[in-house]
């Protein structure tokens, strides 16, 4: 059977959770690239596979899907490989509470409102909003505190092994924690410290992320 293919940019943190995905369950795939910069994903050819013009987008065996929490769990469901789902309804809830924050609160505060102004904006010629960055430090505040309560003294959000919660995490904190603001708020939580570098050390990290 051919590999699934993702579509979307190598840079994306919902590309990255997809992938990542796909790697803890070793299942090789095709990465089609659509640039994030260049604006591919607003183009026709992106906006067939997903009309609200976001990646990724996902195609395996003649199904096709956007939105990463779906395909996340389409992949864990799909495919042999160790669950990445824990056991027990509580936990499983506790793993798509963690997936939600991600989506609802996290991005929003952590990429779109700090990461891009206070890193990519300037890195392609432009200049920070100041006001924007600032409005947006008390929900990643939040949101730091909030998954780290989640986490508490676990090793991973679904227990003792790697969910889709952590995969979902990983690829926004990282980008949070390149910005002087991330960089400070994560310095005071050191259980979600720790957890970034046990994470960092998984081959799939290190396969997604080169660089983390
Ligand atoms: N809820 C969507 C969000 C996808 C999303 O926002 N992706 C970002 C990249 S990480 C994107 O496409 N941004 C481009 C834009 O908003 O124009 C998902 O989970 O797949």
């Amino acid at each position: 059977m051919s590999q699934p293919v993702v579509y979307g940019d190598p840079i994306s943190t919902f590309v990255r959770s997809v992938r990542l995905t796909l790697e803890e369950k070793g299942v090789p795939h095709v990465l089609e690239p659509v640039g994030l910069i260049k604006g591919e994903h607003k183009e026709a050819a992106h906006l067939a596979r997903n009309p609200w013009g976001k990646m990724p987008a996902f195609e395996h065996a003649g199904e096709t899907f956007y939105e990463s929490s779906a395909i996340m769990h389409f992949i864990d469901e799909a495919f042999d490989g160790p669950p990445l789902m824990p056991s027990t309804p509580g936990e499983r809830a506790r793993v798509n509470q963690v997936m939600g924050i991600v989506e609802s609160y996290g991005y929003p505060a952590s990429i779109t409102n700090i990461f891009i102004p206070r890193v990519l904006v300037p890195s392609l010629g432009g200049q920070t909003d100041e006001a924007q960055v600032a409005a947006a430090k008390p929900q990643a505040e939040l949101f730091l505190k909030e998954i780290d309560r989640l986490l508490g003294s676990a090793s991973f959000f679904g227990g003792d092994s790697v969910s889709l919660a952590d995969l979902h995490v990983l690829p926004v904190l990282t980008y949070l924690s390149a910005t002087p603001e991330g960089e400070a708020l994560l310095a005071a939580r050191p259980n979600l410290t720790a957890w970034m570098q046990r994470m960092n050390a998984r081959a799939s990290v290190q396969a997604v992320m080169p660089a983390a």
